[in-house]
């Protein structure tokens, strides 16, 4: 079988496949930014640029840059270079559908955006290390992830129900794709080479992928095509007197 830097030759297909998906999508993300608004193009920017950062790195993976070969094991570190660069701009986009503009939403994004880098960092930890201490560090990280779900599943959702209907109704749509895909990544992590390894690296490839496409291109489809988008950054949190809110952020 042709090898190169221990991916083989079925794996690299699936890999071509989803850079090509990606970068397709960049471009989709990019003619979609004709209808936005400047109030909102900054949804636009983010949803492009992540397609475009998994497509480069899938590349480097497909072409055998990415990879670490450890005896029989090959390690895709590309794409913990992928997943640090984009899931906080995925937690970003959320985080503003949910927080009005005012009063504030910088230390929840602060907070969130650290915990993820954590996340993905003691994850990257935990697929470097071949022995059993990688368990922990899969612990660690997933102590992160259930941080991040917990604040998306309170503060989020407490903010995003004092706003509009439409971008209300928009916030638990997105939420909810977020919460079943991100769930999806730690269990084929143990499933997979890294962990358990029950199994191949081919479809460990292909789930990964699967994940990533929706995780990026569905969930950016779902947000740019949403006519709620148009109000997410123009209305305020409301009180049931109809004047803006002052205690949904900090
Ligand atoms: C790892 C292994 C360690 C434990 C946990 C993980 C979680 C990873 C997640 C990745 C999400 C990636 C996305 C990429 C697409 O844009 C690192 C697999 C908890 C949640 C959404």
């Amino acid at each position: 079988m042709d090898v190169v830097s221990g991916v083989t030759e079925g794996t690299r297909v699936v890999l071509w496949i989803v850079a090509a998906i990606m970068i397709l999508a960049n471009f989709a993300f990019i003619a979609m930014s004709a209808r936005s608004r400047d109030n909102n193009r900054h949804f636009f920017y983010a949803s492009a640029f992540i397609p475009l950062v998994a497509a480069s790195l899938y590349f480097a993976m497909a072409s055998g840059y990415g990879t670490l070969v450890q005896g029989t094991h090959t390690f895709y570190f590309a794409r913990y270079i992928d997943w640090v660069i984009t899931t906080p701009l995925l937690l970003f986009d959320l985080t503003l559908v949910a927080l009005p503009r005012f009063p504030g939403r910088g230390a929840l994004i602060g907070i969130l955006i650290g915990s993820d880098v954590y996340m993905i960092v003691t994850g990257f930890v935990a697929s470097y290390i071949r022995s059993e201490y990688r368990w922990a560090w899969f612990g660690f990280s997933c102590i992160a992830f259930v941080g991040i779900l917990y604040i998306i599943g309170t503060r989020l959702m407490a903010g995003a129900r004092q706003r509009d209907p439409q971008v209300r109704s928009l916030f638990t749509t997105l939420a909810g794709i977020l919460a079943v895909l991100w769930i999806c990544y730690p269990i084929v992590w143990a499933l997979g080479g890294e962990g358990f390894g029950v199994i191949s690296s081919f479809w460990e490839a292909v789930l990964y992928g699967v994940l990533d496409i929706c995780a990026k291109v569905g969930f950016g489809f779902v947000l740019l095509s949403s006519p709620a988008l148009d109000r997410v950054e123009t209305t305020e949190a409301q009180t049931p007197s109809g004047l803006p809110s002052f205690s949904s952020g900090d």
